[in-house]
């Protein structure tokens, strides 16, 4: 791949921070998948700011994952466990999502509905009020959950936040959106559990909406306070505690599915939250799977023009100063291992950066081979709809531009029952 990055030795510009420098070696040139160039050259004269193209990308150098603030490598799991990853999860709470309040001291949940004959008989719709309750204040949002009527005892579940409006995720199936392939799910014997991300903290920029929302009750401090995109994943942590708590669920058998912003919430969930056992990430691009440091597509200077109440306030210090952060999206992903994560992109995705984001999977790597885990070092980009199934990682490119589809979630499933063991 053309100057993917240099081998110049990183080093650290933020005075104070406790960085986790040192480069890591680029991945071999990519045989797959190649960016349709009349698309490129036709995106980079719309939005000439911006880079769209593999050439323009400039040399850059990924902190290696296993370098700890005080220089030190991480040479097995268990110091990976007691330091490495709790040394990293500081870095992205403090300068990137911001710190996410305690696990409420009591959560409740009250079942709304319980309608044994959804979809068409197939699936019993529960749906259900979780409320949080923490220093005399509480919040409550809901969430949806489809259990197939056919399979006795505990079901492995797909948990979707979903950033869209309630009919691209409709829990009593009038509207049906490919975005929730919910028949799909419950045919394949798994439940489709569902929230809406404007229930917990709202998506626009706009005080008196944020106030109504989680973030209303307990609010973060403006330079490293929880942010919206933190807000979210928190919600979807509320949601697993339910989930555990169902006697039709495998708890030990949840994946936590976002697409977009709802990609970035899922990788930062299951960042923070061990009991996903699998996190997918569908065309999450800037502050989701895709490498900061390439500034390819959509850059932390643009979103935190365009969103700046998703992430936390310091994160704006690092607008057009990438390599100024301690930490990059690799090491996002790194979090979640041993357990699994599946980055998928669209060939059409500029904006979020398809190579960006099979290169975060690919770094990650050093963090999995310390669980005996092979990752997905040494693959090259695959071509288009070729998915990679590694023991833990996966990867596709599909046709077609930024969206959640049913090619998308089949192979999500396809990945799942290999993880699973189904
Ligand atoms: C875009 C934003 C992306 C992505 C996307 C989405 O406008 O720039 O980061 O999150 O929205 O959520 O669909």
């Amino acid at each position: 791949m053309p100057s993917m990055c240099s081998h110049r030795s990183w080093r650290l510009f933020l005075v104070g921070v406790a960085g986790m420098a040192a480069g890591v070696g680029c991945a071999a040139e990519p045989a797959g998948w190649q960016a349709d160039p009349a698309l490129q050259e036709e995106l980079a004269k719309k939005k000439v700011a911006w880079v769209f193209r593999e050439q323009d990308v400039a040399p850059y150098t990924l902190p290696d994952p296993l370098v700890c603030a005080d220089g030190s490598r991480i040479a097995s799991a268990a110091e990976w466990e007691s330091k490495g990853r709790p040394q990293t999860l500081e870095l992205f709470s403090r300068y990137v999502y911001g710190r996410t309040p305690p696990v409420p001291s009591e959560v409740r949940f009250e079942i709304l509905e319980n309608k044994g004959d959804a979809m068409e008989g197939k699936a019993t719709l529960k749906r259900v009020r979780i409320t949080s309750i923490d220093s005399g204040k509480s919040f409550a949002f809901e969430a949806a959950v489809l259990v197939p009527n056919d399979r006795p005892g505990k079901v492995p579940a797909f948990l979707l936040i979903n950033n869209r409006p309630v009919t691209s995720a409709d829990p009593t199936r009038q509207t049906r959106d490919p975005f929730w392939s919910a028949e799909e799910i419950i045919g394949r014997g798994y439940a489709a559990a569902v929230f809406r991300t404007n229930d917990v903290d709202a998506d626009k920029n706009d005080q008196a909406l944020r106030a109504q929302g989680v973030r209303g009750v307990w609010p973060g401090a403006a330079d490293d306070g929880w942010a919206t995109i933190g807000a979210w994943a928190w919600g979807a942590s509320r949601v697993m505690d339910y989930l555990v708590s169902d006697p039709s669920i495998d708890g030990t058998k949840v994946a936590v599915v976002g697409h977009s912003r709802g990609g970035k919430t899922a990788l930062w969930a299951g960042a923070q939250d061990t009991r996903f056992s699998l996190v997918v990430s569908n065309d999450s691009g800037c502050g989701g799977a895709a490498l900061s440091r390439r500034r390819f597509g959509e850059t932390i200077a643009a979103i935190n023009k365009g969103f700046p109440y998703w992430f936390c306030g310091d994160f704006k210090q690092f607008n057009d100063r990438e390599e100024q952060l301690p930490i990059d999206q690799h090491q996002l992903i790194a979090l979640i291992a041993p357990r699994a994560v599946y980055v998928a992109s669209a060939d059409g995705d500029f904006w979020a950066d398809q190579r960006g984001e099979f290169l975060a999977a690919v770094h990650a790597g050093p963090v999995y081979r310390l669980y005996g885990l092979s990752g997905l070092t040494g693959q090259s980009m695959p071509p288009l709809e070729r998915p990679i199934f590694g023991d833990r990682l996966a990867y596709h490119i599909r046709r077609g531009g930024h969206g959640l589809t049913l090619y998308d979630w089949e192979r999500f499933m396809d990945f799942a029952a290999k993880v699973w063991g189904r």
